[in-house]
């Protein structure tokens, strides 16, 4: 450090010199400003997942974490060359994107990402009740977008499960199936049941990482 300063001291010296009267700078080279950016490396933990979002032509367009808070998972996403408006977004209970794939659960269809299967807890409740629901991504007219939440629906075990978890985003809105009785006075049907007619699947990221100790 001496040797910064005396640098520093000399250029101004030079600089007062050159410019031919004494209007020197003493607020440089006070030099705290480098360690003033670490605190944000003390959020990581090994323990945390990741997901790197990719469209069907395989293009990434946003990674996602997922950190252990409060008994649930804190999620922060970031995408980008997305189309602008709500989508919808998901956790699905396979953690395989494949483009053009088989529906695991009915072999008749097949599309992009269907490979990771329905979203989490499909079996067990309808859309908007699923662990795997989510809050919808909101994406900028630049095509960019983030997201930060918390969900207590999920822990980073149910994300590691054995056959692991996917993050989703849809080509469209999630009605979370809220549809209003004068629409369906029988309730909504078993597509709006399922996946909250978000349409089709347009990014899909395999959740990795371990996810030990987090839960
Ligand atoms: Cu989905
Ligand atoms: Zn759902």
């Amino acid at each position: 450090m001496p040797r910064l300063v005396s640098a520093v001291l000399l250029s101004a010296a030079v600089v007062t010199l050159a410019a031919g009267c004494g209007s020197g700078d003493d607020t440089k080279g006070t030099s705290a400003g480098d360690t003033a950016l670490a605190p944000e490396a003390s959020t990581g933990s090994s323990d945390d997942l990741t997901a790197t979002l990719v469209d069907a032509k395989g293009t990434k367009v946003g990674t996602a974490e997922f950190a252990a808070k409060n008994g649930g998972v804190e999620v922060s996403v970031e995408v980008t060359g997305l189309p602008p408006g709500f989508h919808g977004f998901h956790l699905h209970s396979i953690g395989v994107c494949e483009p053009d794939s088989v529906s695991p659960t009915d072999p008749t269809m097949k599309g992009d990402f269907l490979s990771a299967g329905g979203h989490i807890g499909a079996k067990e409740t309808h859309h908007g009740e699923h662990p795997g629901d989510l809050p919808s991504l909101f994406v900028e007219k630049s095509g960019a977008g983030s997201l930060e939440f918390v969900t207590d629906a999920v822990t980073l075990a149910d994300l590691t499960d054995d056959d692991g978890s996917a993050v989703m985003i849809h080509a469209g809105r999630d009605n979370y199936a809220n549809i209003p009785e004068r629409y369906a006075p029988n309730g909504p049907d078993e597509t709006t049941l399922n996946t909250g007619d978000a349409g089709a699947r347009i990014a899909c990221g395999p959740i990795e990482g371990s996810g030990q100790g987090g839960s």
